[in-house]
C-alpha cells in the first residue's frame, strides 16, 4: 500500500491540486498534515485527509487523525500541539498512548524520516516554503510504502521526481 503525504502548502493552492490530480487512483490514501490556509471544504479536501496547522484559521480541521488499515496505524498531526519546533517528545508520547506505528508530522518545514523506538516518524517538509538542508529542493512532498516487513519512503520534488538521496527504508 503506498500513500501520499503533503504539508505547509501556505496557500499555494495550485499545487496540491495537481498532486490529487496527478495521483489520484495510484495511492490508497492522501494525508495533508497542516498550513494549508485554505477552507476545510475546500475541493482539494475531498481527497487530501487534513489535519490544523498553527496558521490555518477555519476551526473545522480536525486537531489530528489516527488512520488505520490491516497493517498499520497512522497517528497524524501537524506538530504545534505538540511543540515539535522544541522536541519530538510530547508527540512521541501521544504515538505511543496512540499505538501508532508511523507517525506524520509537518510544522518545521524540514523533511525527515527517523524511527524512534519503533514507531516510524515522517515529516514530508513543506511543498511551499522549505527550511533547512534540503530547502533547495523548493518543495517536498513524500510516499510512504507500507510493506509487511519494512516500511519504504522516498520524497519527491514538486514536478514528481524522487530525489535519488532521499530514499530510505526501515525494518518494522
Ligand atoms: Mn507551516
Amino acid at each position: 500500500m503506498e500513500y501520499l503525504i503533503v504539508s505547509d502548502a501556505h496557500g499555494d493552492r495550485g499545487i496540491l491540486e495537481k498532486l490529487v490530480a496527478d495521483y489520484r487512483g495510484r495511492v490508497q490514501a492522501m494525508f495533508y498534515v497542516g498550513d494549508s490556509e485554505l477552507k476545510h471544504d475546500d475541493e482539494v479536501f475531498d481527497t487530501l485527509l487534513p489535519v490544523v496547522g498553527n496558521m490555518d484559521r477555519d476551526p473545522m480541521f480536525p486537531d489530528d487523525r489516527l488512520y488505520q488499515e490491516q497493517q498499520v496505524s497512522i497517528y497524524i498531526a501537524h506538530g504545534h500541539l505538540y511543540h515539535t519546533e522544541r522536541s519530538l517528545s510530547q508527540l512521541e508520547a501521544a504515538a505511543q498512548a496512540q499505538n501508532a506505528n508511523v507517525v506524520l508530522t509537518g510544522h518545521t518545514h524540514q523533511l525527515g524520516a527517523e524511527m524512534i523506538d519503533g514507531i516510524l516518524y515522517i515529516n514530508p517538509g513543506s511543498i511551499a516554503f522549505p527550511r533547512g538542508q534540503y530547502a533547495y529542493l523548493k518543495g517536498t512532498y513524500a510516499i510512504l510504502s507500507v510493506l509487511p516487513d519494512r516500511f519504504d519512503v522516498q520524497f519527491y520534488t514538486r514536478d514528481e521526481q524522487p530525489v535519488e538521496e532521499l530514499k530510505a527504508s526501515f525494518k518494522r
